[in-house]
């Protein structure tokens, strides 16, 4: 009895596994990247480009939003500047001298920047800076 029991169980065990393997063949596999059936991947539509103006002792925009990846364009409107920005955990990027000046932010966060010659020295980015100045939040 317990023998037959037992028997019967196992024909039922091997029964399902078998309906398992089979079910699981009858899933069609693709290979091969997407294109080759007919459908084409979206090409990202890039994020445009965002410029502020270094002209009479002042960034303008001097407060912007940007979504990460978002390029930014620093270019001069009048006079002599430069631009140094806040880098992720806090530590000035070099002050750069040569406009128009492009970079973007892959990372979100809140960037200050300022101008070298009118704000804060070299090496000082942070809040406490004054003059002309400017806030930069990636998202
Ligand atoms: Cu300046």
């Amino acid at each position: 009895m317990r023998r037959s029991e037992s028997g019967v169980a196992q024909t039922l065990l091997a029964m399902g596994l078998l309906t398992i393997c089979v079910l699981g063949a009858c899933q069609r596999k693709v290979d091969g990247p997407i294109a080759t059936m007919g459908i084409t991947a979206p090409t990202p539509t890039p994020a445009a480009a965002v410029t502020i103006t270094a002209a009479n002792f002042s960034f303008t925009p001097n407060a912007l939003t940007v979504s990460v990846g978002t390029p930014v364009v620093f270019v001069i409107g009048g006079g002599s500047h430069t631009v140094q920005i806040e880098s992720t955990g806090g530590a000035c990027q070099n002050v750069v001298t040569t406009f128009p000046y492009t970079t973007t932010f892959n990372a979100p966060g809140t960037y200050h920047f300022h101008c070298t010659f009118h704000s804060c020295g070299s090496g000082t980015c942070d809040a406490t800076c004054t003059g002309m100045t400017g806030i930069l939040t990636v998202q």
